[in-house]
């Protein structure tokens, strides 16, 4: 029922205005599901490729397809996923571009699921999972590779860890969004926003968390439970190996300082949630971290780890963190995520499903959360492309999907 019949591949935006891929699948029952590529802007350096959208197409179009019409089910979504692979031929996807095949392999799902008639995370989760509605981290106030002259950390997230619901939760994050911007301008601080939607004001880091703190609080009281704040600190774009440090507007910090200064932040803020705060070479400096604030924090490897497998079986042995970012791009297929958050799982770290900087309006990844019962996602707080999953979020919630 669910043999591909045909896939159709073409250019569309993203929201940055930059060229992507979206994919068509169809079945011979008739199923449709259709995938859109994200993309990053502070790229790890050991992400799946990307192509230029038009060669990536093209490459999919001659090396892919003819392995997926007439010869794959759809529903069988290791067997699509392996023939994306077997097209490719490379082990980071520079064959046909991670963008073709991330866009193939979530629109086979959807396909899949409309053949079945099942909401894509039921379909992807299997009838044991799907219980669990993941915490959605906000980027709040940001800086690094997504906003110029704003702060170095990338991302200060909301984390409303005590919300009852997804549906709460989500309306907590844009509360702490509009609550920001309150302060911004009782401050005078005019602010633009970056490329996820979170307010890029020229301040310091320590005025940030600040401002963060700040805002929490109110909201908190507010809605009546505990909200928490986060970092993705993005240090592999602070790292240079020239100034063999961290640099920052106001100097550079070593290893060293760069360590003591997250677990500084960690105690005064109680920050939940710590993402690459250390480069994504240095598996030693992570572990270190984690053996300082592992027990109060998440430290969570993004571009360090990359969704590989591989890479987080290394930190494993480390014990190099307590938690991966997901994002299905930076491997390629849905089947390869869904490996990384079971390695995860079995291994006591804990799954955080993420966007990307550069987005669609695609909804994957809030299905892919739900099915997997990963404990986060982090697909920002406002803007069309961040609302098209937390509103999908709250419709799986309210089982209307
Ligand atoms: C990150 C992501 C998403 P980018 O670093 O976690 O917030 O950014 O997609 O630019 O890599
Ligand atoms: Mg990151």
């Amino acid at each position: 029922m669910t043999l591909i019949t045909d896939v159709r591949l073409r250019r569309v935006l993203d929201s940055r205005g930059n060229a992507t891929v979206e994919a068509d699948v169809l079945t011979e029952s008739g199923g449709f599901g259709r995938g859109k590529a994200p993309s990053g802007a502070s790229t790890g350096e050991y992400e799946a490729i990307e192509l230029p959208a038009n060669e990536a197409i093209a490459k999919a179009r001659e090396e892919a397809l003819p392995r997926l019409i007439g010869e794959v089910h759809a529903g069988n979504q290791r067997d699509v996923d392996a023939a994306l692979h077997a097209a490719d031929g490379t082990d980071d996807f520079s064959g046909i571009g991670a963008n073709s095949a991330v866009a193939i392999s979530m629109a086979a799902a959807k396909a899949g699921a409309d053949v079945l008639g099942a909401p894509l995370y039921q379909h992807l989760g299997g009838t044991f999972r799907g219980n669990e509605y993941p915490t959605p981290l906000g980027n709040i106030i940001g800086g690094g590779e997504h906003a110029a002259d704003a702060t170095n950390i990338q991302e200060f997230l909301a984390a409303p860890v005590g919300a009852p619901s997804v549906e709460e939760a989500v309306f907590a994050n844009a509360a702490v969004h509009q609550e920001v911007h309150d302060i911004l301008a009782d401050r005078d601080l005019p602010a633009g926003k970056g490329d996820e939607g979170a307010w890029a004001p020229s301040i310091s880091d320590d005025e940030a968390f600040e401002i963060m703190d700040e805002a929490v609080e109110t909201v908190a009281d507010d809605f009546g439970f505990a909200i928490s704040f986060g970092l993705d600190v993005a240090g592999a774009e602070l790292y240079d190996d020239e100034a063999d440090g961290y640099v920052y507007d106001d100097g550079v910090k070593s290893t060293e300082e760069q360590i003591e200064y997250i677990a500084g932040k960690v105690e005064e803020y109680d920050l939940v949630y710590v993402e690459d705060p250390l480069d994504e070479n240095d598996y030693e400096a992570f572990a270190d971290l984690t053996a300082q604030v592992g027990d109060q924090t998440l430290v969570c490897g993004d571009d360090l780890f990359v969704t590989n497998v591989e890479r987080l079986q290394a930190g494993i042995n480390a014990d190099a963190g307590n938690s991966i970012l997901i994002k299905p791009n930076q491997i390629g297929t849905l089947t390869d995520a869904v490996d990384a958050i079971e390695l995860a799982t079995a291994s006591g770290y804990e799954s955080v499903v993420s966007h990307r900087s550069g987005e669609t309006e695609d909804t994957t990844i809030a299905h892919l959360a739900v099915a997997t019962d990963a404990p986060f996602i982090k697909t920002g707080a406002v803007g069309g492309e961040r609302t098209a999953k937390l509103n999908e979020l709250i419709r799986i919630e309210d089982n209307a999907v």
